[in-house]
């Protein structure tokens, strides 16, 4: 009888956080999920501990309380923000992996989740249908830190045996959570920048074309590569991911169609150059040929979700202050 799963979620309260939790509640019970994080959760949305990522001591002492078979290393420090503090953004994103990566070795748990990024690439890679394998030259201390975990995970897997998988996810946006200090987080502000009927100011140019996914489809592809057999995987570093590939211009365009009145205006900031760095569009071949990933959500269906939920909740919040 194989050992019953039990999930640790680092990093459980952030934007991929708590999407990926519930559907994790959903597949394998509540209480087989434990979540912690440096920061307390807003709303109890699960079995919660505290643990700052470099807390080694007090994370193999979770692990070791609840028996973890499985952890999702969430916890990091995005393009933005670490640009910001550069050194503590290599800390966390590289030694909690290595806490991780070490537990794994130690045969303390099974199988981990970590996520890398599309900033891995940078300004020397080909821009259009980035292939898996190709030139990786990142310009932010986020996506060096990406590249090098990347490559800690091929060589623990590789030297140790451990069970890492991983996902260059590309921007994600979903409407349960805000983003935490990306380059993408546009994506996310735009839509409650116009469900506030307020003009947003996009700290894009109009025509930044970057690699995107709808929150569903990144939690989705999650699950998928965490439950494919072992011997399907041949990329251990991590797989590119693909939803779809638009502009700050392409989504005001979409928002127009149901909120003509949306204004918004383009204010670049020092996240222009990160992006400049990304690839527009983004070859997942791999994945696709390894564990059947194929994504629901285009720009559109993305869009029309975004609006339809954001303003039940708005309405919602409406309700509430007034009664
Ligand atoms: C960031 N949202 O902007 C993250 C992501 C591809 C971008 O890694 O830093």
């Amino acid at each position: 009888m194989t050992e019953q799963t039990k999930i640790l979620v680092i990093g459980a309260n952030g934007q991929l956080g708590i999407e990926l939790t519930a559907a994790l509640q959903e597949k394998h019970g509540y209480e087989q999920v434990i979540t912690s994080d440096i920061h307390p959760p807003k709303k109890q949305h699960a079995l919660f501990e505290p643990l700052d990522i470099l807390d080694k001591d007090r994370l193999y002492a979770l692990v070791e309380k609840y028996k973890v078979t499985d952890i999702y290393l969430l916890a990091a420090i995005l393009s933005a923000k670490g640009e910001q503090n550069p050194m503590l953004t290599w800390q966390v994103n590289i030694d909690g992996l290595m806490h991780v990566l070490e537990l794994a070795r130690d045969a303390k748990v099974s199988k981990i989740f970590w996520p890398s990024s599309i900033a891995v690439f940078g300004g020397t890679t080909p821009k259009q249908n980035t292939p898996q394998e190709t030139v990786t030259s990142p310009t932010t201390m986020y996506g060096i830190s990406k590249l090098s975990g990347e490559r800690l995970c091929a060589y623990y897997a590789q030297k140790f045996g451990v069970d890492v998988r991983s996902l260059r996810y590309p921007g994600l946006i979903g409407y349960k959570a805000l983003p935490g200090g990306g380059t993408t987080d546009f994506a996310v502000e735009i839509y409650h920048k116009a469900l506030e009927e307020v003009a947003y100011h996009c700290f894009l140019k109009e025509d930044t074309v970057l690699p995107l996914m709808y929150m569903p489809d990144a939690v989705r592809a999650t699950i998928e590569l965490m439950e494919v057999d072992a011997d399907e995987i041949s990329v251990r570093s991590s797989y590119n991911l693909s939803g779809f590939s638009c502009s700050p211009a392409d989504i005001a365009e979409v928002i127009r169609k149901t909120m003509p009145d949306f204004k918004i205006d383009y204010r670049p900031d020092f996240r222009q150059k990160i992006a400049d760095s990304w690839p527009n569009s983004i070859d997942d071949s791999k994945a696709q040929e390894d564990w059947n990933w194929k994504p629901q959500f285009d720009l559109q269906a993305m869009s029309a979700e975004m609006l339809e939920n954001l303003k039940r909740m708005k309405a919602a919040k409406t309700a509430v202050n007034l009664s």
